[in-house]
């Protein structure tokens, strides 16, 4: 399968808390890391999300007394689940995996660093309103699909891939360069709604027999 034109590769999160081991561990997370390694030197340019978040984020559980971590609450701009504490600015837990080769890269978007609002999606923060600048680069530098790696499948890569959508831009989710949470069918879930939105779906194997554009 040919890289689509004007294509740019999106990598999600590929950080040391997401990683087995780390305090949000998503299940096999390191397992993308030698895809994702391989996958950034076909594409023209790769960029890097980093969830990054101040101590006492409004998404820790620790935050809400009496509240427990995987619980749901409703805050200013809706529902948000609470998680451990997780990628606090500065720590090594909120580092990128120390094997993710990351000099190429050539922009890294932080989100979740405002003490009272999430982030998922590199677009916008989780009132759906705040923008991250994203959408300004991506159309000022002139490309029209994003193919998406990283962590997680059901959080910030479903949310970051539903919102390119919103905006107007072709996306291709790559399924094994992706590792999943998945509580409560939040897997399925995902998948159900990007496909609706008309996300795309590649295997990084197709991807890597074909040339950067
Ligand atoms: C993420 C939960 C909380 C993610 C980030 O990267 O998918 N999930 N913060
Ligand atoms: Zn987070």
């Amino acid at each position: 399968m040919a890289i689509a034109a004007k294509s740019i590769l999106v990598i999600v999160d590929v950080q040391n808390d997401f990683c087995p081991g780390g305090a949000l561990e998503v299940p096999n997370g390191d397992r993308v890391v030698p895809i994702v390694n391989a996958l950034s030197g076909k594409f023209a340019e790769h960029i890097l999300t980093q969830d990054w978040h101040p101590p006492g984020h409004s998404s820790f559980a620790s935050t809400h007394q009496g509240r427990a971590a995987f619980e749901t609450i409703t805050l200013s701009y809706g529902e948000q689940v609470l998680w451990p504490d997780h990628c606090v600015q500065g720590t090594p837990g909120a580092a990128f995996h120390a094997e993710l080769r990351t000099d190429g890269a050539s922009l890294i978007v932080r989100k979740g660093f405002r003490a009272h609002i999430d982030s998922y999606s590199a677009f916008y923060e989780n009132d759906q309103k705040t923008p991250t600048g994203f959408t300004g680069y991506l159309r000022s530098r002139g490309f029209e699909h994003l193919y998406i790696a990283g962590l997680a499948t059901d959080f910030c890569v479903a949310f970051s891939a539903l919102d390119a959508r919103r905006e107007g831009f072709g996306v291709t989710v790559i399924e094994d360069a992706c590792a999943a949470i998945d509580r409560q069918g939040s897997l399925a879930a995902a998948w159900d709604n990007m496909g609706l939105a008309g996300v795309q779906r590649a295997h990084s194997r197709t991807l890597l027999g074909s040339h950067a554009l």
